[in-house]
């Protein structure tokens, strides 16, 4: 049930907002005054509503996760309290824009990418669905790094997002907990060197029009006593503070990796702070609802989020073990009962594996706890593969000195899933069909999803009132419905209006991306975007040598019959990924030649939009006419940008990899464009030994798009500028994601692309169909599956 918008109550919890600021009248804030108050004051008012009555014998659901991408808060919880016009109005005695206001705030940006992303998704989703449950994570001070490009090159700059103090946070130090690490073990008991505490921070999650709160709790870590009062009371006062001075620092930062292990102690430090942190407040919790703690699997289930919050498994046994005195098998069964674990990738670099010395130090007890597993697990693979060492090499979860943390969530959970119907194909078959072939059962898919509330009703609001007012039921909480829009496609009224709505969006995006970047672009021209995190795997590289491509084209052959197109890209490299931030610099360099060159014109364009995020995510995607998916086959376990892109009409052009399996599935194959290398013939070509100068030498305008870049052409005549991107392409040995191999067939995936742009109609249907079918990738959906699947299955 929707919420009634107080305005009374609103009008006075504002004005105690304004006046908290020290004004005389509403009228004195600035902008970003007026965004604080307002947000101050509904959250106050959310915090007032009377809690949701739960009635349902549900597992309640503990999402473990070191990031959350949440984006703007503000307006997404107006939109889905039901409250955004009732606000717009009563701002209005003031000549207050609410949008406006909105633009204020800062992107809470406390993840990397798509993994924080989906987090922040699956929250909104398990609020709408009535999946009781709690988000657990990290109360970063600094979140994803800023980034801004300095001649073409990206620097990076710190994302202080919460300043001054963020509106929607509520903390409660009743909630606090003490957090113990290093030290040594002494008959089997932890005595830590010393203590932390960890003080909750709650927001609010919204579910969409139905009157359900839930918290996201962000731990952040403090001194657990201001200092130590004997050195204090000595006079040594700098020595006094100097834990304190550690502990804070130890939720600063977010660390910048998307698909990437750090391998840092701080990190380690993080992982297990959150996991002790989380594990205290859920103990707590089912202590005080009066259930025993044997009971701890039938009321509560542990979703870990990757494996970054692994430690929680050795935790919850340490806890049963030593706290509760329980004993081994029993505290064995109940753990085992309580974790499930998604698995977000294959990729080696990515999977993470610690020193076991590294966790010794920190985690004395739990390195024992460890032990003991890895030798009862040697009994069971002994018992199934009698003297098959390599099998056991593979499945240990201590070997060669590294603790691999997938192994032990596979072992130590009662489920285990994939992200897409491909990937988790592939986490059986590759990377554990040892553990499937023990465990049959604990494996599952569970697709991706984004929730329709963010990515289509507050990103899209002329999509979402067209949608409204052609289907005859609610949709945003029910993305089948969309299905009703096919019937559209063929209706000429209708396309002419859905087109027109894209047509806006990106005359609004080019109006942005003027004012952003000083470069102008052409609202007619296909608008080719491809947003995501920098990486090798995505291959941004290959767009631009389509770019180049294209570029020579149009050069060697003004008259060449090209469809004006607009490339957008928008993305972040790690810091220290070098490869990564040289493709950033080739493109940037490439963009600043081809968007001076007189005889290009209109007809091509180059952006790279600096400091991706959220909010520019939520301008990109309603004006995308091609979604560039383009990762080599195998290696994305999902993607969830191609979701979002599809949804808001943009056609995709993409490998089969991932969701883009599903999505071309759902959307028929007419209107997607797929080509590449698939998973066997990725496979095939690296058994055979791939060389890509081979590619090279057969195709004569892959040769010169490579030539451009390696004679200076786009760099001054500096030749080296591109040394990483082009030794990663040409080294022998080299392209390990099959750039070359997939040019000419990217090229004819793009001129297909061109001609449907050449007829209008025929894009439009397509772009309307892509909507119409794409309903299953609502995050509500994924969460019904997890239900189904895992969390509320007979187990
Ligand atoms: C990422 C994958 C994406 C996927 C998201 C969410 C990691 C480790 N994995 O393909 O690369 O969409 O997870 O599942 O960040």
């Amino acid at each position: 049930m929707t919420q009634l918008f107080d305005r009374s109550r609103f009008m006075q919890s504002l004005t105690r907002q304004w006046q908290r600021l020290g004004l005389r009248d509403a009228r004195d804030m600035t902008p970003h005054q007026w965004w604080h108050a307002l947000s101050g004051a509904l959250a106050d008012m959310l915090a007032d509503l009377p809690a949701h009555a739960r009635s349902t014998p549900q597992r309640h659901v503990n999402y473990l996760s070191m990031e959350f991408l949440l984006g703007r808060l503000t307006g997404n919880n107006l939109l889905n309290l039901g409250w955004y016009d009732a606000v717009n109005d009563a701002l209005k005695q003031w000549d207050i824009n609410l949008s406006e206001v909105l633009e204020c705030e800062t992107d809470p940006a406390l993840g990397n990418g798509g993994l924080g992303r989906l987090a922040a998704c699956f929250l909104d989703s398990m609020a709408t669905v009535g999946q009781p449950a709690i988000g657990y994570g990290l109360n970063y001070q600094y979140g994803l790094f800023r980034q801004r490009f300095v001649e073409g090159k990206q620097q990076e700059l710190p994302d202080d997002w919460q300043r001054d103090r963020y509106p929607w946070f509520s903390h409660n130090a009743a909630l606090n907990v003490t957090v113990g690490i290093g030290g040594k073990v002494i008959n089997a008991r932890w005595q830590p060197a010393f203590l932390l505490q960890g003080e909750a921070w709650d927001l609010p999650v919204v579910g969409f029009e139905n009157g359900i709160t839930q918290p996201l709790r962000l731990w952040q870590a403090k001194h657990a006593q201001p200092f130590d009062l004997q050195r204090f009371n000595d006079g040594d006062f700098l020595r006094a503070e100097q834990p304190g001075i550690d502990a804070e620092k130890l939720t600063k930062v977010l660390y910048p990796n998307d698909n990437h292990a750090a391998g840092k102690k701080l990190r380690l430090m993080q992982q297990y702070f959150q996991c002790a942190c989380s594990l205290a407040d859920i103990l707590r919790r089912h202590h005080q609802a009066g259930h025993p703690i044997a009971t701890l699997p039938d009321y509560e289930v542990i979703q870990l989020n990757d494996t970054h919050p692994t430690l929680a498994i050795p935790e919850l046994m340490r806890l049963l073990l030593d706290e509760h005195q329980m004993d081994w098998e029993q505290a064995w069964q109940i753990t085992r009962r309580t974790f499930a674990y998604t698995n977000h990738t294959l990729m080696p670099e990515a999977l993470e594996c610690w020193d076991v010395r590294m966790v010794r130090a920190l985690l004395p007890r739990h390195m024992m706890i460890i032990n003991t597993l890895n030798t009862q697990l040697k009994k069971q693979v002994d018992a199934r593969w009698p003297g098959d060492d390599a099998c056991w090499a593979k499945l240990a979860l201590v070997h060669n000195n590294q603790l691999r943390m997938a192994n032990l969530c596979v072992v130590g959970g009662f489920a285990v899933n994939g992200v897409a119907a491909m990937h988790s194909q592939l986490v059986v078959q590759d990377l554990f069909p040892e553990y499937h072939s023990l465990w049959p059962e604990k494996f599952h898919n569970v697709t991706n999803g984004i929730t329709p509330r963010r990515w289509i009703n507050q990103c899209n609001p002329a999509l979402a009132r067209l949608i409204s007012d052609t289907l005859a039921q609610p949709w945003i909480n029910n993305l089948d419905a969309l299905q009703g829009l096919e019937a559209f496609a063929d209706d000429a009224d209708f396309r002419a209006h859905y087109r027109a709505i894209k047509q806006h969006n990106k005359v609004e995006l080019a109006h942005w991306v003027l004012a952003r970047t000083g470069i102008a672009i052409n609202p007619e021209a296909m608008f080719d975007v491809q947003i995501k995190r920098l990486h090798e795997y995505k291959r941004q590289h290959l767009t631009l040598l389509h770019i180049i491509a294209l570029w020579q084209t149009l050069v060697s052959d003004p008259q060449a019959n090209l469809a004006p197109r607009v490339v957008l890209f928008g993305a972040k490299a790690a810091p220290g990924y070098a490869l990564a931030k040289n493709i950033i610099y080739a493109i940037n360099k490439v963009a600043h030649v081809i968007n001076h060159d007189p005889r290009v014109g209109n007809r091509l364009k180059v952006v790279f939009i600096p400091d991706y995020n959220i909010s520019v995510a939520e301008r990109l995607i309603p004006a995308a006419d091609l979604s560039e998916q383009i990762s080599t086959a195998g290696k994305e376990a999902s993607g969830t940008g191609n979701m979002k892109l599809a949804l808001n009409g943009a056609l995709t052009i993409g490998t089969l990899d991932g969701a883009n399996v599903e999505i071309a599935e759902q959307v028929g194959s007419e209107n997607i464009f797929i080509f590449g290398h698939t998973v066997e013939q990725v496979n095939a070509l690296k058994a055979q030994g791939y060389a890509p100068a081979v590619w090279r030498k057969k195709d004569r305008q892959l040769d010169q798009v490579l030539k451009a870049l390696e004679d200076g052409t786009f760099s001054d005549g500096d030749t080296h500028a591109f040394a990483e991107l082009l030794h990663s392409l040409n080294a022998q040995g080299g392209d390990p994601y099959l750039v070359l191999a997939d040019f000419r067939h990217y090229l004819k995936a793009q001129e297909q692309a061109e001609t449907l742009w050449a007829d209008q109609e025929g894009w439009t249907r397509a772009a309307i169909l892509n909507t119409a079918r794409c309903g299953m990738f609502s995050s509500d959906r994924s969460i019904r599956d997890y239900q189904q699947r895992i969390w509320q299955a007979e187990r």
